[in-house]
C-alpha cells in the first residue's frame, strides 16, 4: 500500500511539473482565455524570435500587457518547446519566447509558435 501511495505521489509530482500549468485562482467574473497561436519569426536567422513587444506591434494588440502565463510548441508537430530538448533563450509570459541558434549543441531551433493567456476581455475573438 505504501509503495503504491508513493508511485501515485511520483506520477502526481511528474504530472505536476510537466503538464499541470498553475494559474492561480480564477476570479469568475474575469475569465482568463489562450489568444491565438503566433509565429512572427523563422529560425533560419540567429533564431527564432517572438518576443511579446514584437508580437504586439505586428499584431496590434492582442495580446494583453501582461500575460498570465505563455505555451509554446513547434509549428510542424505541435510539440511542447519543453519536450524538444532545446535550449531556450527566453521563456517567459510576460517578454514571449526566444530560441538562438548558437545556444543549441547540434542543428538550429525548430520554428515555434506561441500563445498567451490574457484575461478573455482583452482577448479579441
Ligand atoms: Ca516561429
Amino acid at each position: 500500500m505504501i509503495k503504491l501511495l508513493s508511485v501515485a505521489i511520483v506520477a502526481a509530482l511528474f504530472l505536476e511539473s510537466h503538464q499541470w500549468i498553475p494559474i492561480g485562482p480564477t476570479d469568475p467574473e474575469d475569465p482568463v482565455c489562450w489568444t491565438d497561436w503566433f509565429d512572427r519569426d523563422n529560425p533560419s536567422g540567429s533564431g527564432d524570435w517572438e518576443l511579446l513587444k514584437d508580437l504586439k506591434k505586428e499584431i496590434h494588440g492582442n495580446i494583453c500587457e501582461y500575460p498570465l502565463h505563455i505555451k509554446v510548441v513547434t509549428t510542424d508537430t505541435m510539440t511542447p518547446a519543453i519536450s524538444t530538448g532545446q535550449t531556450f533563450y527566453t521563456f517567459h509570459p510576460t517578454q514571449g519566447f526566444v530560441c538562438r541558434n548558437k545556444d543549441q549543441s547540434k542543428d538550429m531551433c525548430r520554428d515555434y509558435k506561441v500563445s498567451f493567456l490574457c484575461p478573455c476581455r482583452l482577448v479579441e475573438p
